[in-house]
């Protein structure tokens, strides 16, 4: 297999397997991640056999291999308004490290369609949901590491019946249960690998030029969608502003556990670690199906988010 794009595969992908679980499943993919008392925490997305997903924690001492706690860490609620709006699945979790706590945006399936939470935990033990984030149909949601100008932040993708397409937004709260002042972030991209609908992956990552974003990007075909990933750049006081986003995809699916699953062609993102070596390592789901560690160095992905700026002022003869 040749790589041709900036992250690098692990070597031991895929690094979890539903062999792991200490119960049947059918699948475990799409993860957040933390480092958490000198751990690598991973709050996985679980399908049970009968196609239901809900989350459950697995930890490693290394990064890669992974141990799966005894029990689940989070079903579907059993009552109140988050009983009634996800009874059917939990899916995509992204854990933000924000005000000494740990905070988990998921998605919740039901009859009323695809909703997004936040849930709070303090050590991955307990969970306490903490509020329902807006109307279907809401996805990808993500939460700043910390206040922006006194106000939490978060990007979604809500999808436009209209035009089919998701884009990314960001808005604001004083509470993180009420939202408002939105502002749309990006769009897909016609004709590219991110042109039908796209969605943060990892929360934001600062960094001294901006925030670092990792999402996914998806392109219809004619044998269905291709999920990829890519890098943004946000500034850090107005993150609705792009610096510089990456033209390539930085991971495609190309690798066999990338089409043996459930859903072929898929590498899709909940979350990423920076070392303090520089390394960026981006956790993934491939094929909807197993979990994967991707990595490279956090300079070269910043570097390919604002290169296609460079390259534009080159273009037209300005100095870089
Ligand atoms: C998205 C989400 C992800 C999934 C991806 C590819 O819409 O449902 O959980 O990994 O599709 O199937």
């Amino acid at each position: 297999m040749i790589e041709s794009h900036l992250l690098r595969r692990h070597t031991k992908n895929p690094i979890l397997t539903a062999a792991a679980f200490p119960v049947p499943v059918n699948s475990v993919f799409n993860a957040g991640v933390v480092k958490f008392k000198d751990q690598y925490v991973l709050l996985t997305r679980v399908e049970d056999l009968g196609g239901s997903s809900f989350l459950w924690t697995a930890r490693s001492e290394d990064g890669f291999n992974f141990k799966p706690d005894p029990q689940p860490a989070l079903l579907p609620a059993q009552d109140g308004i988050f009983a009634l709006l996800e009874d059917c699945s939990l899916e995509d979790p992204r854990i933000t490290p924000l005000d000494g706590s740990f905070y988990i945006t998921y998605v919740g399936f039901s009859s009323y369609d695809c909703i997004s939470f936040v849930a709070r935990t303090d050590d991955f033990k307990t969970f306490e949901r903490v509020a329902v984030l807006g109307l279907p149909e809401n996805k990808d949601v993500v939460l700043f590491p910390e206040k922006i100008g006194g106000r939490y932040a978060k990007l979604d993708r809500p999808m436009t019946q209209t035009s089919q397409r998701g884009d990314m937004w960001i808005s604001f709260s004083p509470d993180l249960v009420y939202w408002g002042d939105p502002h749309p972030v990006m769009r897909p991209r016609s004709r590219k690998w991110d042109c039908q609908k796209i969605g943060a992956g990892s929360p934001p990552i600062k960094t001294p030029q901006g925030w670092l974003v990792i999402y996914h990007g998806v392109r219809p075909t004619s044998s269905g969608s291709i999920y990829r990933l890519g890098a943004v750049l946000l500034d850090l006081e107005r993150p609705w502003q792009v610096l510089g986003r990456a033209d390539q995809a930085i991971l495609s699916p190309i690798a066999p556990e990338d089409f043996q699953g459930n859903v072929s062609n898929v590498v899709f993102t909940c979350g990423a670690i920076l070392e303090d070596s520089g390394e960026l390592k981006v956790y993934y789901g491939a094929a909807d199906q197993v979990i994967c560690l991707a990595s490279a160095s956090l300079v070269d992905i910043i570097d390919l988010c604002l290169a296609e700026n460079r390259d534009r002022v080159q273009c037209l003869g300005g100095a870089t």
